[in-house]
């Protein structure tokens, strides 16, 4: 079939509108109607140059929601009709991974997914007959898209598509670092670097646990709002402290964090998320996604006075089970989605959507087929 995608043709070049041609799907494959999709800073750092597994041309795009439309020989879980948010970190079930139940990192597909094919070695995806690859298994950025059967959570159908589609991967990576992996208790005082998409869904989901402290750090003044909207306490603009932002946040909380966590990116922040954390027992949780090459450094001393540094891909979330959670979630209204999408554009506009993240004018944009 023909589908009208966004492909990336180069690192460091606007995406270009095409119409792209699309096989069917394979045995324990889905075909999902794209309905909506975020962008996340993720889409932008592969798009950028620096992601090691960024191979072009491809389609991008990681954060959907639609509908399934067509299932491929053998598959069980989803039938054509079902609501589904597709998944860069699958749950097989089956693999060692999963079934070690200490990860939710599934291997069953990964080493094919950052290859930018399908498990059977091939890509769905043309263009005159020439292939175009996926990205993270998912390539939400096409209004059609084939996915393995293990990588889409299906979903309840009273749920909107250009709300829950943030659910793919910025809601749960920042609520789940909370809740699965720092495992945040009440009265604990955090401190999270960088209000994005990731940072103030960590912020909600530290008040939603019943944190203390919970401080907010951003060069961009204009996220301040929202980040206390949605339950920060404190918010320091490294910008405006004079000297070492690390004694600062220690002062502030009273002996440092008890669990900080780096939603940028960069490895300079990283350090000093992690040298901010308390004495004994502070924990530091990297989410931020750093560049080829870049690596992060501390004295030795930190750990060995107690501070851990851990790191977490998709929030620790099992996405085929905590998936439709977080969807109830939002539909009871206890997790606030709306405030994170900023704006909804078409398809066409997609670019429009990276240049507002650049500026910092958004959270999140939605973008829509
Ligand atoms: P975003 O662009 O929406 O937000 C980043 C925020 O960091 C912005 O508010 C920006 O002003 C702020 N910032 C930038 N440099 C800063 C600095 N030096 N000090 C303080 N604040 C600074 O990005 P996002 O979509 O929220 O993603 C954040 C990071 O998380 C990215 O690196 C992304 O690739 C990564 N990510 C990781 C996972 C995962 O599973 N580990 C999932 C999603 C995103
Ligand atoms: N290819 C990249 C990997 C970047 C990365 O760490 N991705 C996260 C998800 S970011 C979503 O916005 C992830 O899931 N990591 C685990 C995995 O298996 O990729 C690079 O930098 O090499
Ligand atoms: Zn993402």
């Amino acid at each position: 079939m023909d589908t009208k995608a966004a492909v990336a043709y180069k690192a460091g070049e606007p995406l270009k509108i095409e119409t792209v041609q699309l096989e069917a799907p394979k045995a324990g494959e889905v075909l999902v109607e794209i309905k909506a999709t975020g962008v996340c800073h993720t889409d932008a750092y592969t798009l950028s140059g620096a992601d090691p597994e960024g191979l072009f041309p491809a389609i991008l795009g990681h954060e959907g929601a639609g509908i399934v439309v067509e299932v491929g020989a053998d598959v069980k879980s989803v039938k054509p009709g079902d609501h589904v948010i597709p998944l860069y970190t699958p749950e097989c079930r089956n693999c060692e991974y999963c079934l070690s139940g200490k990860t939710n990192l599934c291997q069953a597909i990964r080493s094919t997914q950052g290859k930018g094919v399908m498990p059977d070695g091939t890509s769905r995806f043309s263009i005159g007959g020439e292939p175009i690859l996926h990205y993270m298994g998912t390539s939400t950025f096409s209004n059609y898209t084939v996915l393995p059967e293990i990588a889409v959570a299906k979903i309840r159908e009273d749920a909107p598509f250009e709300k829950v589609c943030l659910i793919g991967c910025g809601v749960t990576t920042g609520i789940g670092a909370v809740i699965n992996t720092a495992k945040v208790e009440p009265g604990a005082n955090v401190v999270v670097f960088g209000l994005g998409g990731i940072g103030l869904n960590v912020i909600q989901a530290a008040r939603m646990v019943g944190a203390n402290m919970i401080v907010g750090v951003d060069l961009n003044p204009s996220k301040r709002a929202l980040a206390e909207k949605l339950g920060m306490t404190h918010f320091v603009n490294p910008s405006e402290v004079e000297g070492d932002i690390v004694p600062y946040l220690v002062d502030l909380t009273k002996g440092g964090a008890d669990y900080s966590f780096e939603c940028i990116g960069n490895p300079k922040v990283m350090r000093q998320a992690l040298e901010c954390c308390h004495k004994g027992w502070g924990v530091s949780v990297i989410i931020g996604v750093a560049g080829a090459g870049q690596e992060i450094s501390t004295r030795p001393f930190q750990l060995v006075t107690g501070r851990v540094w851990k790191g977490t891909a998709f929030g620790g979330a099992k996405g085929r089970t905590d998936v439709p959670k977080i969807v109830d979630w939002y539909m009871d209204g206890k997790i606030n989605i709306d405030d994170l999408v900023s704006k909804i554009l078409p398809i066409d506009d997609i670019n429009q959507a990276f240049d507002l993240m650049h500026r910092g004018e958004v959270i999140r944009s939605v973008v829509t087929f």
